[in-house]
């Protein structure tokens, strides 16, 4: 049995930075005896989390983790990969060369990502004359005023006990702000081993993993369960925030997992095509500009929808699992700024007010329209206050007002021969309209009580009416479908098809006609019907398909019967 692993000693990391050939990585080779260029067992084996990180020894025992990069674009994957997970920096500058481009880049990013704190490291001093030196400390200190510059060599040794001194004195006072927050890593690698399954690796930004942890992988938004799980190369049974860790998922398919996606517990974290930042630009990142967004250990093309000075939507091409105050990195051919997440899932619409709201902490104060409460998970500790509630929607009580008085706007303007609106088709119309004070009838709303009137059709009405009488049991064609059903509804006519009508009086004689001559004959034709009623043979039509839409007669071919209940019947 792996003795279990105190990974609590191995909480701070240190992240190397600085231009290529610098001399980082034999920096971190003279600190800690580990080549982190070279890991020839590890590499074959493929199953060391610690790829490029190395165990470093301070003089009163306690232990930090230093994670060293191979090259320019790895540093920016790794550095946003671990955000959460890198406590402190160590900037080396080659004493000969003084600060190159990679240099100032990867300062800009330490700074972006929020990771103040460290030491610089002025190494080869062995190769360099007095002056030359205290030029390149001159800049050193102008370029990292808020840290320590230390003078080593990696060749002789000189300086490096200056140096854990002076890392330890940083990691005094360094407390790793994480994470009573859900589980989530982001997966950086992922193989599979005989016997054992798929295996993922990664830092733990958040919360802690245990064997048999129910968790999923996002975006995918797949299960998965964890068998075991290793810090360090050894097994533990449960693993801290901060910590480098191997977990073991065996129902998920190697092929189902990549570098990018996010292990989570279910349902804390939203996995979004939109994030809300708030930018710090190291160039002028203009509206709608394409570039890479580096999150996680992933990075996605996006769009920037600019708001405001300060903040931007960024509009991604593929999802991602993001919480609210995670720093991104925006790159295209060299890094142009980063930005602090706001709203990791934030609504369509790019609203700078909203997003200085957010930025100032008072998230109840962008609540308006009704949002999911589920969304708010995202970027509210605890319940909303001071706002109302229907079903699962949040909303503001200004704006419920607002929404009656709009609706009741529209009532007044509606038809008074039908004084009612269709609702509206939101879906949280079925949880909030009973708020209001409008009666539902049928598919439309009213104010309850309210009757149909004729209104300004009055007029037109009553000539209608003369029309009609006039018209006996001959058709009337009627232009205004809303009067003919206003009148229909009132007893005055019965609407037949194609815009027709006629009087109530002449239904009833031409109906008593059809039931008489069928109690008689036992059927009628549309001639015959025709011929008894007087009219012409197209209001015999209509007249008859309005009988059998009455549920009066039934049609056979060309004559019709009269079906059971109405033969029954007076
Ligand atoms: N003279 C001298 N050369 C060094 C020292 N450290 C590194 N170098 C040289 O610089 C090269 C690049 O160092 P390396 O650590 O690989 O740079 P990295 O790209 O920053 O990791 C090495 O191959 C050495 O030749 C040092 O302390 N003194
Ligand atoms: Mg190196």
């Amino acid at each position: 049995m792996p003795r279990p692993y105190n990974g609590a000693l191995m909480a701070l990391t240190v992240g190397t930075a600085g231009h290529i050939d610098h001399g980082k990585t034999w920096l971190v080779r003279a600190l800690t005896g580990k080549d982190t260029d070279r890991l020839p067992e590890e590499r074959r084996r493929g199953i060391s989390i610690d790829l490029g990180y190395a165990p470093l020894e301070l003089a009163d025992g306690r232990r930090l983790s230093v994670v060293d990069v191979p090259g320019h674009e790895r540093f920016v994957r790794t550095m946003v990969a671990g955000a959460t997970g890198i406590d402190l920096f160590l900037l080396v500058v080659d004493a000969g060369e003084g600060a190159r481009p990679q240099t100032f880049e990867h300062l800009a990013i330490l700074r972006l990502l929020g990771i103040e704190r460290g030491v610089v490291a002025v190494t080869k001093v062995d190769a360099v004359d007095a002056e030359t030196l205290e030029l390149v400390l001159q800049e050193a200190r102008e370029l990292v005023p808020e840290a320590e510059v230390v003078t080593v060599s990696a060749k002789t040794g000189e300086g490096l006990d200056e140096l854990r001194n002076a890392l330890g004195l940083v990691a005094d006072g360094t407390e790793r702000v994480c994470a009573d927050r859900p589980t989530r890593l982001y997966v950086d690698r992922s193989f599979s081993l005989r016997g054992i399954g798929t295996v993922v690796t990664g830092t733990l930004w958040s919360g802690s993993v245990g064997e048999g942890d129910e968790l999923r992988l996002e975006p995918a938004g797949r299960a998965a369960r964890v068998r075991s799980v290793q810090v360090h190369d050894r097994e533990v049974e449960r693993a801290e925030s901060g910590q480098r860790v191997a977990v073991s998922l065996p129902g998920v398919e190697r092929r189902d997992v990549k570098r990018g996606d996010a292990l989570v517990a279910p349902g804390a974290y939203p996995v979004s095509y939109r994030l809300d930042v708030s930018l710090e630009e190291l160039e002028p990142i203009p509206d709608r500009a394409r570039l890479q967004v580096h999150l996680g250990t992933g990075h996605v093309a996006a769009r920037v929808a600019r708001a405001g000075e300060r903040w931007a939507q960024l509009r991604l091409e593929a999802p991602v699992v993001a919480a609210r105050g995670d720093r991104v990195i925006l790159r295209a051919e060299t890094t142009l700024g980063g930005g602090v997440v706001l709203d990791p899932a934030p609504p369509r619409h790019r609203d700078a007010t909203r997003m200085e709201l957010l930025e100032r902490g008072d998230v109840v104060a962008t609540i308006h329209e009704p949002v999911p409460a589920d969304s708010l998970r995202h970027v509210l500790d605890g319940e909303p206050e001071g706002v109302e509630r229907a079903g699962s929607w949040v909303f503001s009580r200004a704006w419920l007002q607002e929404l009656e008085r709009e609706l009741l706007m529209r009532i007044e303007a509606a038809d008074p021969i039908d004084p009612g609106i269709p609702p509206p088709a939101e879906p949280w119309a079925a949880d909030i309209l009973p708020l209001l004070p409008f009666e539902r009838r049928g598919a439309k709303l009213y104010v309850p009580g309210a009757v149909a009137s004729l209104g300004a059709r009055a007029d037109e009405a009553a000539t209608l009416e003369q029309e009609l009488a006039a018209a006996g049991v001959r058709a009337t064609k009627v232009g205004d479908e809303e009067l003919a059903r206003f009148l229909e509804a009132s007893g005055t006519l019965v609407r037949l098809g194609d815009g027709y009508a006629i009087g109530a009086d002449a239904y009833e004689v031409a109906k008593d006609v059809l039931l008489a001559e069928c109690r008689a004959a036992g059927e009628i034709s549309l001639a015959r019907f025709r011929d008894l009623a007087g009219v012409g043979r197209r209001d015999a039509q209509l007249l008859l398909e309005r009988f059998d839409a009455d549920g009066l007669t039934r049609r056979i071919g060309d004559r019709r019967v009269l079906r059971r209940a109405a033969a029954r019947s007076g």
